[in-house]
């Protein structure tokens, strides 16, 4: 990638160019084995820091890299199932991008299994923060025989989406290209997010209107009232700290009506996802199997399953034995 290149001078991160500009940000997010990291490293080279998150141990990634003449700055964010206060991680991911407002997001998701990967994107659609999609590991999509339309998942999601394959750095430069396209003309982009249950929305909004003046700074209303339906502890407890005790009452009582949004939420997301994967996805039909399902269905057959679990014992009891010869003496 000639065009894009991390700076051999490795010790500081600057956030900031000569003139005193701020450097764009970007942000790595999705779940843990997407390839963030094998795209941060690709990017980053040598112009990495590693540190903490303040108060956490979770690791903290971020350095430099520049792509057709200008400077970003990459945060490898870590990775996260949902963005749910279930863990460290998940709070550090959402509350670095509500509160440092990164330029874009660069949601990475998994062509080989898209249906999982989707879970963190239908939450990140939900946040004020530009996305474009990288759909990774295309190139294990293609030996399962599985087929992703990127095309089609973009117009999906209302986002844009570039196939890439991180290892081979194959789409990498388009992936930047767009990114650059976005953070340079920024636009209202609405993404396609979950359509919740009507009754569940209209609590949703409803609890919104009574704690908009009180939401911590950065954090948008719609959202915070979307997580206390939720029950996100973390909300929770901050609203509890700052709402009047006459809005609490009220908004405790709207929660306890709707004891089953966390339900309706979470179907609406996998509906959401259901509906986009049937759109966008095509496995092999029944017949056409992949080579690892091949490989498997050899394996675990109950009698080449047995040859093989012989052969290979055999093999290690002979590499043993030689081994013992050759010790004794036995074998030159
Ligand atoms: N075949 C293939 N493997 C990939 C690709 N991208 C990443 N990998 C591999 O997937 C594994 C996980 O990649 P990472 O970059 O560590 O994933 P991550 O998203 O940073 O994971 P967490 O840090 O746990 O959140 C590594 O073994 C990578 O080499 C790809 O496009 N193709
Ligand atoms: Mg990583």
């Amino acid at each position: 990638m000639s065009d894009c290149h991390s700076s051999s001078t490795a010790e500081v991160i600057r956030t900031q160019d000569a003139k005193g500009h701020k450097i764009p940000v970007i942000a790595l997010a999705g779940q843990p084995n997407m390839g963030k990291s094998t795209l941060f490293n690709l990017l980053t080279g040598l112009n990495q820091h590693v540190g903490n998150w303040p108060g956490k141990t979770v690791e903290q990634r971020s350095g430099n890299f520049s792509f057709n003449e200008r400077e970003y700055h990459l945060v490898d964010l870590p990775g996260t199932y949902s963005l749910t206060a279930n863990s460290p991680e998940e709070v550090i991911t959402r509350e670095f991008i509500l509160t440092e407002k990164p330029d874009i997001v660069i949601a990475v998701v998994s062509a080989a299994n898209l249906e999982r990967s989707l879970y963190l994107v239908s939450e990140l659609v939900c946040l004020p923060v530009p996305i474009v999609v990288a759909l990774n590991m295309m190139d294990v999509a293609r030996q399962e025989g599985i087929a992703v339309d990127a095309q089609e998942l973009s117009q999906a999601l209302n986002l844009p989406v570039i196939a890439i394959t991180a290892t081979k750095a194959l789409g990498v430069r388009d992936l930047l290209q767009k990114a650059q396209e976005v953070i340079e003309h920024p636009t209202i982009v609405h993404p396609n997010v979950p359509e919740i249950r009507k009754d569940v929305a209209d609590a949703i909004d409803l609890v919104e209107q009574k704690i908009a003046q009180y939401v911590p700074q950065d954090h948008p209303a719609d959202w915070a009232a979307l997580k206390l339906l939720e029950g996100d502890v973390e909300i929770t407890k901050k609203l509890k700290a700052s709402l009047p005790p006459e809005i609490e009452k009220s908004v405790s009582e709207i929660l306890r009506e709707n004891d089953d949004a966390m339900v309706a939420v979470a179907s609406s997301r996998y509906n959401w996802i259901g509906d986009i994967v049937r759109r966008c996805v095509k496995k092999p039909k029944m017949g056409q199997i992949s080579i690892t399902e091949r490989i498997d269905r050899i394996a675990t057959h109950p009698v080449w399953g047995l040859f093989i679990l012989a052969g290979i014992l055999g093999l290690v009891f002979l590499a043993d034995f030689y081994h013992w010869l050759t010790r004794s003496g036995l074998v030159g």
